[in-house]
């Protein structure tokens, strides 16, 4: 679809990496992250109840060929096998999140303990393969019984997570050393609420106001709901979506301010109100009156949080320009195909050196905690030959997402680890089964994984260790 000519911070597929895994601290995090509705599937097993994604999926036209995740990979059933491969690849850590309806089918009240049940098999099972979790505590599914509450629109959500949250931590919290609170508060509050592109697709101003400082409420209240669950020395964190952003034509003093407005609503906007600096509006007075409705007295010292770690999720960069229209106050994204820029499946701009810029804008906060990069990956399209994948182009956005975070390292920024999107193809929200993302592919029909290229690299690069877990299996023969 894209791939030439590549940028200069891509390294050409065939080039020698210009780094080892040496020049990382023995103690960095080598990670895959994932999400329960991507991967579970078994979307009614053992009494887990709906969430939204199960009910936005069965709206036609919603969804990319009217695709849906009740089977998604399997992993639910697969989760061991799965995890075999993630060690197979050398990894040494996995990010997964808990599909909140599974643990509490109705959102709040009786516990389904089969559920619960699901998550400490799979926490054992990484610990058994000496891949730490990092357990995400909201992925996007909420129960459709707390949409028909109002879900996000509804400040009582900043209760229902913050207690189911902490329903997590005591039962997991013994194994589980790193939490975060909410993944990309930014997606499933525009997408969800203003874009009507992901689930609950709502189109609504005031629903998406509420629903983001909600969010941002209960990204705090979540964070201080772990802390007092957990045992001493738990990590608390919180992940971002983010874009290094440019101006369209840089100097024109519309498409700066523009870009300024993007950089407050798109990459600042859950981060200063953790810090307490309150939301970004300085720019945007009629965003600030809005949102005012919102707030009650006290909601700012709420909205404070000292996370232990912000993790940062970076896909791309955008260019800005001036819009006299809505959604982004006078402000519209340059898509990538209109700018003669090579661009994944997902048609966002291949630009790794973006993780760079953005690791650097959020450590220049006075009172930054560490930074971890939770999620970094690349959609390209992939054929499956005679039992092998070859995608250079993923081989090569990796290479250069770990070398972009070892610029940042060099240079003083603390940043102390890198999750790969992700370790198998999976569903991907909107975009149905057509990007693949994955180390691994996933042939859907068989449900049969091959590592491609680009995880036998990242192998090669970790020194994959090589004993499987199950008896007489080497990981040369895992790896397919
Ligand atoms: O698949 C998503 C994930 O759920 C959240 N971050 C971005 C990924 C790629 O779009």
């Amino acid at each position: 679809m894209i791939l030439d000519p590549l940028p200069p911070a891509f390294f050409p597929p065939s080039a020698p990496t210009p780094f080892s895994r040496a020049d990382f601290p023995a103690d960095f995090h080598f990670g895959a992250a994932t999400a329960a509705y991507q991967i579970e599937g078994a979307w009614q097993a053992q009494g887990k109840g709906p969430s939204i994604w199960d009910d936005f999926t069965r709206r036609p036209g919603r969804i990319r060929h009217d695709e849906h995740a009740r089977v998604a990979t399997d992993f639910f059933h697969r989760y061991e096998a799965d995890l075999d491969l993630a060690q197979g690849l050398g990894l040494t850590d996995f990010r997964f999140s808990a599909a909140w309806a599974r643990v509490l089918p109705a959102g709040t009240g009786p516990v389904n303990s089969r559920g619960l049940d699901f998550y400490d098999r799979l926490v054992d099972a990484c610990l058994e393969r000496d891949l730490r979790p990092w357990l995400t505590v909201y992925h996007w599914d909420l129960p459709a019984a707390l949409q028909a509450r109002g879900g996000w629109a509804n400040r009582d959500i900043v209760g229902w997570l913050a207690d189911y949250a902490q329903l997590l931590a005591r039962h997991l919290g013994d194994r589980v050393q790193h939490w975060t609170v909410l993944n990309e508060p930014m997606v499933f509050v525009g997408a969800g609420h203003l874009l009507g592109v992901h689930a609950p697709g709502r189109r609504h101003l005031g629903a998406f106001l509420a629903a983001a400082h909600h969010a941002a409420l209960a990204q705090a209240e979540g964070g201080r709901a772990l802390r007092a669950a957990l045992p001493a020395g738990a990590q608390v964190g919180t992940t971002f979506s983010c874009s290094y952003l440019t101006p369209h034509r840089p100097g024109n003093a519309y498409d700066e301010a523009a870009t300024r407005r993007a950089d407050a609503l798109l990459n600042r906007f859950f981060v200063e109100p953790a810090l307490g600096l309150g939301y970004p509006t300085q720019e945007m007075p009629a965003l600030r009156w809005l949102l005012e409705r919102y707030q009650r007295p006290g909601d700012e010292a709420r909205l404070a949080f000292d996370f232990d770690f912000w993790g940062i999720q970076n896909y791309t960069r955008e260019v800005v320009k001036f819009s006299p229209f809505l959604p982004l106050q006078w402000a519209a994204l340059v898509p990538a195909k209109r700018r003669n820029v090579p661009y994944t499946d997902m048609g966002w701009e291949v630009y790794p050196e973006s993780i760079y810029l953005m690791l650097k804008q959020f450590a220049a906060y006075p009172n930054a905690p560490r930074l971890v990069l939770t999620e970094s990956g690349a959609a390209f399209p992939d054929t499956l030959r005679q039992g092998r994948v070859a995608d250079p182009a993923r081989r090569a956005y990796l290479q250069a997402a770990l070398g972009q975070a070892l610029r940042a390292r060099r240079e003083g920024i603390r940043v102390d680890g890198h999750f790969a999107w992700t370790l198998t193809d999976n569903f991907e929200w909107a975009e149905g089964y057509g990007p693949r993302f994955g180390l691994i592919h996933v042939d859907y029909e068989t449900q049969q994984r091959t590592v491609k290229d680009s995880g036998r690299w990242y192998r090669d690069f970790l020194g994959g260790r090589v004993a499987a877990t199950r008896p007489g299996v080497a990981a040369e023969q895992l790896m397919g």
